[in-house]
């Protein structure tokens, strides 16, 4: 079928955004394509998981938050590492498979002014059930001087201070979906051409949604006020707003991507032996907030707004609470969630 309406690729897009603002650099622009190209590689590797022996299963190490490391995760880090590092519009990288941040000191890299957070390969426990995974990327300033080598000052950063986030999500496609505060822009891979072309332009999260994703096995060990919340949702009826439905994959970048889209609630509370919950706050609870604020939606970590947290550890984790706003404010009525 030929498609007459002209698709701009994520190459376009982003030359064409650099355009509306002449004295930018084009160094934003750059870091963006670089992480494109990477995804692109990525994706390679994740649609052909099931098929080559060397690239499934467990890597055999364990990563600093005790998880299996799968031999997908090692291989997305490695492709961002190694495309950043070699690009010239990031001095650094946090990763999620890696202890301490990657400082890539060297004189072109030392010049640039960002540093980019990231969890290479998100929900790698469903890659060996062909289940949907993401890649999720977030993008500060530097604080630290330019022409000298990044700090972990530049990477703990209040989610306030987010220049770009986004995620990556190896679906039934693959798209390409980041905010900056101009906006939230997704991008579906086209395999024929290569290039991550421009789908789903100006994204908003719908003010009221039906959805509703947590993992209720941890049911029992929520707090009373957010039990008390699902219990609301589980019994909505058409004469208040529902029935609600609930979905949850177990990887957050594909719950939150579909919630994004039809309008609802994420939730990933604390329990009573891990108040601070499972997610972690720098790379994946506050670019999903960024994305999710910036679409209209509203982020806590059930009691302050998620990007003003003041991140104490590069890997310190966050309850989180993402969504469509009338959502959202039915939640926080409710003290102390
Ligand atoms: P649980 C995947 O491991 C992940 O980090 C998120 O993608 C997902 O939302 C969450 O953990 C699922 O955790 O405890 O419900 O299996």
């Amino acid at each position: 079928m030929h498609t007459s309406r002209r698709v701009l690729t994520l190459d376009e897009f982003t030359i064409q955004e650099l355009r509306q603002f002449p004295a930018a650099t084009g160094e934003l622009s750059g870091l963006l394509r670089e992480i494109g190209l990477a995804a692109k590689r990525i994706n390679v590797e994740v649609n052909k998981a099931g098929l080559v022996d060397d690239i499934l299963g467990d890597a055999g190490s364990v990563n600093v938050q005790g998880e299996d490391v799968k031999k997908l995760d090692l291989f997305a880090n490695n492709q961002l590492i190694s495309v950043l590092r070699n690009g010239i519009y990031c001095a650094g990288v946090g990763s999620e498979e890696d202890d301490d941040i990657i400082v890539f000191d060297d004189e072109v890299s030392n010049r640039s002014k960002y540093v980019v957070l990231m969890d290479p390969l998100d929900g790698s426990s469903n890659i060996d059930v062909n289940t949907t995974i993401g890649t999720i990327f977030t993008v500060y300033r530097r604080v630290s001087p330019l022409e000298t080598p990044c700090t972990q000052k530049d990477f703990l950063q209040q989610g306030v201070k987010v220049v770009a986030a986004g995620y990556v999500i190896y679906g039934s496609s693959t798209m390409l979906v980041y905010a900056t505060r101009r906006g939230v822009n997704g991008f579906t891979l086209d395999p024929s051409i290569g290039e991550f072309c421009l789908s789903h332009p100006k994204m908003r999260c719908p003010d009221k949604g039906k959805i509703y994703s947590v993992n209720y096995g941890n049911y029992p060990s929520y707090s009373q006020e957010v039990r008390a919340y699902l219990d609301a949702c589980t019994y909505k009826t058409e004469e208040n707003g529902g029935p609600y439905t609930m979905r949850y994959i177990g990887s957050m970048v594909g719950d939150i991507h579909r919630n994004l889209i039809k309008g609802g609630i994420f939730l990933y509370p604390g329990t009573a032996s891990k108040p601070r919950g499972k997610l972690r706050l720098l790379y994946e609870c506050n670019p999903m907030a960024f994305i999710m604020e910036v679409a209209g939606g509203m982020a806590t970590d059930g009691t302050r707004r998620i990007l003003e947290v003041v991140p104490e550890h590069l890997h310190q984790r966050s309850p989180l609470f993402l969504g469509s706003k009338s959502m959202m404010e039915d939640l926080l009525i409710k003290p102390g969630n």
